[in-house]
């Protein structure tokens, strides 16, 4: 069955707001930093209900919304996930970690040692939902799931740092333990935890710099020269 379309006319801005809008959007995002180190500060779930509304509106493959948030402030599972968590994470830090990996992450200064996963006054675990069950218990196929995820994750991170709140994009490795640990159906699979909360007092981050738009990207326009095919 088709979906029924409807009429789609948002309104369109003089291109002046719409630069003016993307200069001050950008100087927002040049400012967003992934913080590791959160002030126990409580933040209202109504906040965290909207920026996941907000996740929600992201594009997704056939339109399958393939993602399922578990948004977490209770401090005895905080603590119940960073203990599993930590288990992981140890032994990444001693064992499983190739010494190229190690070495990538030292300019993070990041170890197996998950404090945000009990500071921060938020934790949401993203899943990613690999297939649905139809309403004869068959299974659906979803499409371009990571795609489809990773763009909601994107919505959701950049929705909390434009109001005003910090977040960290952290991939406990293997995650599969969260799946149990939440009471997620085998449908889905764990995709990222991101704590989210203010920064704690004197929180540092690494001094780091961003591609320019040279070096991410490149534009073929109607000056551009096109080789003869
Ligand atoms: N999962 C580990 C390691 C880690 C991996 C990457 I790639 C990072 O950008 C940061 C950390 C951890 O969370 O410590």
């Amino acid at each position: 069955m088709n979906a029924p379309f409807v009429p789609y006319q948002p309104d369109r801005k003089p291109i002046q707001e719409t630069l003016a809008i993307l200069q001050v959007d950008l100087k927002t995002a040049q400012a967003r930093r992934t913080v590791r180190v959160f002030s126990t500060d409580e933040v209202p779930r109504e906040a965290i209900e909207d920026a996941l509304r907000i996740a929600g509106t992201a594009p997704s493959g056939a339109h399958r919304q393939p993602w399922y948030f578990v948004a977490i402030s209770n401090p005895e599972f905080k603590k119940r996930l960073r203990a599993a968590a930590e288990i992981e994470e140890k032994e990444f830090y001693d064992h499983k970690a190739p010494q190229d990996w190690l070495d990538a992450l030292r300019p993070l200064g990041t170890d197996f040692v998950k404090l945000h996963l009990t500071d921060a006054p938020w934790v949401i675990v993203v899943f990613r939902r690999d297939h649905e069950i139809g309403p004869d218990g068959e299974k659906l196929k979803n499409y371009y799931m990571t795609e489809s995820v990773g763009i909601a994750v994107g919505f959701l991170i950049q929705a909390l740092h434009r109001a005003g709140l910090a977040t960290l994009t952290h991939t406990p490795s293997p995650m599969t333990f969260l799946r149990e640990l939440c009471g997620r159906p085998m449908n889905e699979k764990p995709f990222v935890v991101i704590p989210v909360g203010y920064p704690a007092e004197g929180c540092e981050v690494p001094d780091l710099e961003r591609k320019q738009l040279d070096e991410i990207s490149e534009f073929i326009s109607s000056s551009t020269h096109l080789p003869t095919c």
